[in-house]
């Protein structure tokens, strides 16, 4: 390098413009090959962490202490604090999108179906989507947004999880921190803070564009939450049961921010 270098200055006197601009050129390329070094090398440190497992989602350990800052900065006040935008019903899509389709298997018989409620006696409680309609219907037609980046307004009816619960008198299970959701076969599963759930814009939803939710929009019943991102939106739940613990989280195993709030 010191052999390059001088002869690189040798045939400038030090005050030329040529002699300036070259040592500049350095300057920045030592500098360059420097930071690419510490980003290399940072880069490799992050992918060689370990693995943030158990009930923490699937990335590298930093990553997680990173969205878990978020989290308490931004967690319940953000979601439950503020009401999402509505819109006229001229806006909403006639054809609506389909996104996942976990636990919506073909082998559901929807004849069978009862919502299954985890009391905090350790009792099941039973409801059928007549138990439900027979409560106030609430439609909200709103932006809804999925994690990958999409969005689209869309227009929805149902009962307010928070009327469910007043009205089948649930105030013992709402008092605690976290409610679960879970598809009847279990195989999706959303864990919601209990303000964001008692939020007024959260429905147990049974209808679409004033229809019975299609098959593939989780028939007879899914959640419908404005202020957080699609992935907690469950299709066609089977179980609802009550936690101060955190619920599993199906996006959270894999990565995603457990309370995913707008
Ligand atoms: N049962 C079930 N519910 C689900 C999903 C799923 O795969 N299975 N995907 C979630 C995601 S990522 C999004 S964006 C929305 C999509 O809702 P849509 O199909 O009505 O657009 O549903 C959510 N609820
Ligand atoms: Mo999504």
């Amino acid at each position: 390098m010191k052999k390059t270098t001088r002869h690189l200055f040798a045939n400038y006197s030090k005050t030329s413009v040529e002699y300036k601009a070259a040592k500049k050129t350095l300057i920045s390329f030592t500098i360059f090959i420097t930071l690419a070094i510490v980003a290399v090398f940072s880069w490799r440190w992050l992918w060689n962490q370990p693995f943030d497992n158990g009930i923490q989602g699937g990335i590298q350990k930093p990553f997680r202490s990173i969205l878990n800052l978020n989290e308490k900065v931004f967690g319940n006040l953000e979601s439950a604090g503020h009401l999402a935008k509505t819109y006229p019903v001229s806006e909403a899509a006639k054809r609506v999108r389909v996104n996942g389709n976990i636990g919506l298997g073909n082998n559901f018989d929807a004849t069978k179906w009862k919502l299954q409620v985890v009391k905090s006696s350790g009792d099941t409680a039973y409801f059928t989507i007549e138990d439900l309609k027979r409560l106030p219907k609430t439609e909200i037609i709103f932006n809804f947004k999925c994690i990958e980046g999409w969005n689209q307004i869309t227009w929805w009816g149902g009962v307010r999880f928070a009327d469910f619960i007043k009205f089948y008198h649930l105030e013992n299970e709402s008092s605690m921190k976290y409610v679960g959701m879970t598809t009847p076969g279990n195989e999706y599963y959303v864990g919601i803070d209990m303000p964001s759930a008692l939020h007024p814009q959260t429905l147990l939803c049974y209808e679409m564009n004033r229809q019975p939710l299609p098959m593939n929009q989780g028939f007879p019943l899914r959640l419908i939450i404005p202020v957080k991102y699609g992935i907690k939106s469950i299709k066609r739940i089977g179980t609802i049961f009550f936690s101060n613990e955190k619920p599993p989280d199906y996006w959270f195993e894999r990565g995603y921010d457990y309370y995913a709030g707008l």
